[in-house]
């Protein structure tokens, strides 16, 4: 990756951002490349998540950029939210997975849905990252169907009694907090703060992934975990609540996805360019030039789609549909330019003496989690047709 990254731009998308989103993208981009770009190839092979980012990533605004600042957050609008993203992304999907977790699915509910105590208390010191938090929905038996979810409490005079078990839960190993969904004794779903260090919560990690290998994942395990009352999100109930976080968050993706494609896309181009087979550099071969037309072809459109609908969330206009559409499409862009961009790279392309292979092998989690490729397929699918095919 180059120290002096310039993202392509081919229709001049640039003109639609403002000097203050440019400003943002610039001090992100240098933030990655001093910061991720010279280690995470490492950390990624030693599958470990490096920590010593969190401080840096509170320092730069990651946490919450759009969260208003009398909470400690940026108090910055969607299109800075999703530009922080592509950059962060464009080092590494689970470096972005850590500052979207935080941001849209952590903080977010918490300022949505929480008391002015619940706000008080954790927003400021998850905006610097003094406190990391995670965010559990998904079980081991309901993944693409959260409603059908077991986790469950009781009310107990002035706390409620937390059991179950919520699986793939990123950053949990080491989150202070995590916002957590289960049902009440009428099978409502609520938002619960749960600290570490309460009595019969467990976080085990999650081992021998191929994927997110720098990102840190894990269980969330309830057993008669006694909550207090007080730690209940009272803005929200019902799956809803949750879904909105994801929007969020899916939005957030929908851009991540765009800098993975780029940081793929423009070491494919230098390769070719120096890359000499049959005499010629092979960027002079037909088939080479196919492909690089093909993925700025396609990154072009993804950012055409990132900042209308970035746009629509600033203006609150945004459906879950139109995230949707963009979540799936611009991953489902990312991988088949990773893919592209590694066969360009021939036999290079394995190492990781090059960022390809690792982007590419994130991606699978990133098509995955924030809801699968199939899943927004479906929401699209119920969108046009009005019939619930899930
Ligand atoms: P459905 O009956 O359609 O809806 C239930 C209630 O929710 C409302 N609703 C929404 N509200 C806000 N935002 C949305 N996007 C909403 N979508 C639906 C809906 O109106 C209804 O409200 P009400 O008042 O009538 O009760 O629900 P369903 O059970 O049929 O499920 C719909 C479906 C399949 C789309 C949903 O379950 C889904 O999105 N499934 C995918 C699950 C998923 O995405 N999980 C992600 C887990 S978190 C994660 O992966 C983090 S990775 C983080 C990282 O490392 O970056
Ligand atoms: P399943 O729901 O079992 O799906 C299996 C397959 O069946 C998929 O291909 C799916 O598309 C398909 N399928 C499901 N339903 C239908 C249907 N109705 N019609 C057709 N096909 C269908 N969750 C959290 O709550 N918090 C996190 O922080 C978090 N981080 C994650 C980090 C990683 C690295 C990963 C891999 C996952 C993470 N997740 C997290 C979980 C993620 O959201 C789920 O993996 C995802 O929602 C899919 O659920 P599942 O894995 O149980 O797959």
């Amino acid at each position: 990756m180059s120290e002096n990254f310039t993202s392509p731009d081919f229709y001049n998308i640039d003109e639609l951002l403002s000097e203050e989103h440019k400003l943002i993208r610039e001090s992100t981009r240098q933030w990655v490349s001093k910061s991720v770009s010279p280690i995470i190839e490492e950390y990624a092979q030693k599958a470990e998540f490096p920590s010593h980012l969190i401080k840096e990533l509170g320092e730069i605004g990651a946490f919450g950029p759009y969260i208003p600042e009398k909470y400690g957050g940026a108090g910055l609008d969607q299109i800075s939210y999703g530009i922080m993203m592509q950059e962060i992304e464009r080092g590494d999907s689970g470096i972005r997975s850590t500052a979207s977790v935080q941001s849209s699915l952590v903080m977010y509910p918490i300022w949505k849905f929480g008391s002015d105590e619940q706000k008080e208390k954790y927003l400021p010191k998850l905006a610097t990252g003094e406190i990391m938090g995670c965010f559990g929905l998904t079980e081991p038996d309901h993944g693409s169907n959260p409603s059908g979810m077991i986790s469950n409490f009781k009310s107990h005079g002035d706390h409620v009694i937390l059991n179950g078990a919520k699986m793939w839960i990123s950053n949990s190993p080491f989150a202070d907090i995590a916002v957590v969904w289960a049902k009440d004794e009428n099978k409502r779903i609520h938002g619960l703060i749960v600290e570490r260090g309460m009595d019969g919560f467990t976080t085990p990690e999650t081992h021998n992934k191929w994927s997110l290998r720098a990102s840190s994942t894990g269980e969330l395990i309830f057993d008669n975990v006694r909550v207090p009352k007080k730690n209940i999100l009272p803005g929200k109930s019902g799956l809803g609540a949750p879904l909105m976080c994801l929007d969020s968050a899916r939005y957030g993706i929908s851009w991540g996805a765009i800098g993975v494609a780029m940081d793929c896309y423009n070491t494919a181009l230098k390769y070719s360019l120096e890359r000499v087979q049959f005499g010629k550099p092979i960027a002079a071969k037909q088939l080479q030039q196919k492909k690089l037309a093909e993925m700025l072809t396609e990154i072009t459109k993804a950012q055409l789609l990132s900042w209308k609908l970035g746009k629509l969330k600033n203006e609150d206009k945004a459906t879950s549909a139109q995230i949707s559409l963009a979540k799936r499409n611009n991953v489902d862009m990312a991988m088949n330019i990773a893919r592209e961009a590694r066969q360009v790279l021939g036999g290079m392309g394995i190492t990781g003496d090059f960022s390809i292979m690792r982007h590419m092998m994130n991606l699978e989690s990133v098509i995955t989690y924030e809801g699968t490729h199939d899943i927004h397929l479906l929401i699209l699918g119920n969108e046009i047709t009005g019939h619930n095919a899930f």
